[in-house]
């Protein structure tokens, strides 16, 4: 059954705690407070190596409060399958009478760049697992390096004078994949967000969730700001909400009339090399309208 308004996501119980050491104004949590109440207890979260995993699961604390696996950087996708494979023979054998949802979370360095391979052969062979990418656009963990989710212009410790290249299309990737579902998700967004996490885990094959996460160390911006930043993702058009499902592309929340992208870069502090660079500006703003006539997102009104 879909959730109906926020209030049906917010009495439902926790599972990811609130004593955790991610900063404040982290999306990260937001994320995972909000898949655990979809998904529940009957689910195993698998998380490889990045600031959602150091924060949460300092020795002898935890916040999760269901089984947890902590992985490498590079193999998140293939420690789902084999749960899963495991899950399925103690099923299969009636050893088992209960399933489970076998959910990974992982950052973008660890989807978009090293685990992209385990991810795409899970994809292949069809495996029913929810791979979510909480996506704060660089290696936060590490002291902010560029990933290949980077955006375009974005200052990073790697990319000093800013990314040269647009981000990797991840979802696009996925749905090459023919995935049974993937979607794009924000926090500003938590109902749309929320029926997406539990279609996906609903389905009988790979599910995909791309989930933008603004990052205030990183993104360089006022904690205040973080639910704010991620609706204007979605306003400039930078960030499109849109699911796949069988064999189609559907957008899920139409933005009639879209911000400027400036809106959207001229509070952080990793694009603030470029907010007076008027070629910079364009080449995001053509790509933020490029997006947006893909995928039916209206014009831009100042
Ligand atoms: C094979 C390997 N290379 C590098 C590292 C170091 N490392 C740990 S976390 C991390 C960054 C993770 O980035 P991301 O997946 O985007 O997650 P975030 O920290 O941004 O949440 C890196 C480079 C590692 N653990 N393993
Ligand atoms: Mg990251």
């Amino acid at each position: 059954m879909p959730f109906k308004s926020i209030n049906d996501i917010i009495v439902k119980q926790d599972f990811f705690s609130p004593g955790h050491g991610l900063c404040a104004g982290c999306g990260a949590a937001q994320i995972a407070r909000i898949v655990m109440k979809v998904v529940g207890k009957d689910s195993i979260i698998i998380n490889s190596t990045g600031c959602l995993e150091v924060s949460t699961t300092t020795y002898p604390w935890t916040a999760w409060k269901v089984p947890y696996i902590h992985v490498a950087f590079e193999n998140a996708a293939a420690v789902a399958s084999g749960i899963r494979s495991a899950y399925d023979a103690l099923i299969m054998k009636k050893k088992l009478n209960k399933d489970v949802n076998v959910v990974v979370l992982a950052g973008d360095g660890g989807t978009a760049d090293i685990g992209l391979q385990a991810l795409s052969g899970a994809f292949e062979r069809g495996d029913r697992i929810t791979y979510i990418c909480y996506d704060n656009e660089a290696y936060m963990n590490t002291g902010i390096q560029r990933s290949g989710a980077t955006p375009y212009g974005a200052w990073t410790t790697t990319s000093p004078s800013g990314q040269r290249t647009f981000k990797k299309d991840l979802m696009g990737i996925a749905i090459a994949h023919r995935v049974k579902y993937a979607a794009t998700a924000s926090i500003a967004y938590l109902l749309d967000a929320a029926n997406k996490v539990e279609k996906a885990i609903s389905m009988n094959g790979p599910s995909f969730i791309h989930w933008l996460q603004p990052c205030t160390i990183g993104w360089r911006f006022d904690p205040k700001l973080t639910v704010k930043l991620s609706r204007l993702a979605v306003k400039t058009g930078l960030w499109p909400l849109y699911e796949y499902y069988d064999g189609a592309v559907k957008l899920t929340v139409q933005v009639p009339k879209r911000a400027p992208v400036l809106e959207y870069l001229k509070l952080q502090g990793r694009f603030r090399h470029i907010i007076n660079n008027k070629n910079e500006l364009v080449k995001i703003q053509s790509y933020a309208d490029e997006l947006a006539a893909k995928f039916g997102l209206g014009p831009v009104s100042e």
